[in-house]
């Protein structure tokens, strides 16, 4: 859910961002989920982020996938049916198209319509023999069986892009289970992972000096403004972001600068100096700790590709058989990403 839409909000995602901004401005400490970041501006300051020398994460993985992509796409099987949740612009899947063969098939997975049409269009002019069934849909809420099995063809779901540090350990395994499901027993998950690293290239990577990441964690409120008619002063909430080692995250929070309130509907929250709102968590993970977590998740990990530096992994996994068929018996539950307080 990384690019937002440019398209008119539905009821159902305005009752959505206003029940969830409500009830996360009640708890404490104050959170809202990061999914609402991604308004049309949201996603073009994204973008923006991806392009800064501090934050590594997109380069590295394009590095990784340029040097790796071809036997990555033998691991999958050349002819088989690559699944991207998320897709987005989906910029880094040319990098692993290109090494699959004609007849296999692309399924990209968007919340976004015009953003999922515009990008699949592009793959497919790129691609013109390759078969692409683009899914509009949460990818969260998508059931095995809306998908469209072909038979005979391995199964392999693409999450590149670390969106999978963005979910609390304990939803990244529900995420994990949920893509076993889709894939089925004997199935594949090529997945992007940032990993630990020196405090000071995280806290870099989160504070670029242009303020691009500063403005996405601020532009949150002016969405709150703008689609929900809250009262507040953003110019008195500063972007906080910072490496919390003990959890492996970085945390990243809108502090007010002063006692101050938000106001929204008939209700108001007061916030004295210092206060924040919980905005994002993106979680760090070594090799092992990731694949710990996907073997709980009903995964066998294979390979495991990574940069010069360590930074960034790019991991192959394999459905387990017996995990496989005991979960599609399993009615859906599915991880969302979204922040807890304690994670
Ligand atoms: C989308 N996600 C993997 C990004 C991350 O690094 O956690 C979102 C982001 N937040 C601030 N900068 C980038």
């Amino acid at each position: 859910m990384r690019n937002a839409s440019p398209t008119p909000r539905t009821a159902q995602e305005d009752d959505d961002f206003l029940a969830s901004v409500r009830a996360g401005l009640r708890r404490r400490p104050r959170t809202i989920p990061p999914k609402y970041f991604y308004d049309a501006h949201g996603s073009q300051l994204f973008d923006l982020i991806c392009t800064t020398p501090e934050y590594y994460p997109t380069r590295t993985e394009t590095g990784i996938l340029e040097r790796h992509g071809a036997e990555m796409a033998a691991r999958i099987g050349a002819s088989c049916v690559l699944i991207e949740l998320g897709s987005g612009s989906a910029t880094k899947t040319p990098l692993l198209l290109q090494h699959l063969a004609d007849d296999a098939v692309y399924v990209p997975i968007d919340i976004c319509e015009p953003h999922l049409l515009k990008s699949t269009q592009r793959l497919q002019n790129m691609f013109p023999s390759m078969k692409m069934q683009p899914l509009c849909t949460d990818y969260h809420r998508l059931h095995a069986h809306a998908l469209k099995r072909h038979a005979g063809r391995r199964h392999a779901v693409f999450f590149p892009g670390s969106t999978i540090g963005n979910c609390t350990p304990g939803n990244a395994v529900h995420l994990l289970r949920h893509a076993a499901k889709l894939v089925g027993p004997g199935g594949g998950l090529l997945i992007g992972v940032d990993c630990k690293k020196s405090p000071d290239t995280l806290h870099a990577a989160y504070n670029d000096a242009a303020g691009h990441t500063a403005a996405f964690n601020l532009n949150l409120l002016t969405r709150m403004q703008r689609e929900l008619g809250a009262q507040l002063n953003a110019t008195q909430f500063a972007h906080h972001a910072y490496y919390n080692e003990a959890l492996g995250r970085i945390e990243m929070h809108l502090v007010s600068r002063c006692r101050q309130e938000i106001r929204l509907g008939k209700e108001s929250f007061t916030f004295d100096a210092g206060e924040s709102i919980h905005t994002e968590n993106s979680y760090k993970y070594t090799a092992q700790e990731f694949q710990r977590l996907a073997c709980a998740a009903g995964w066998q990990p294979e390979t495991v590709w990574s940069d010069g530096n360590g930074w960034f992994n790019v991991h192959y996994l394999r459905a387990n058989q017996e995990m496989g068929a005991r979960l599609s018996a399993l009615p859906a539950r599915h991880g969302r990403c979204s922040p807890t307080p304690a994670g």
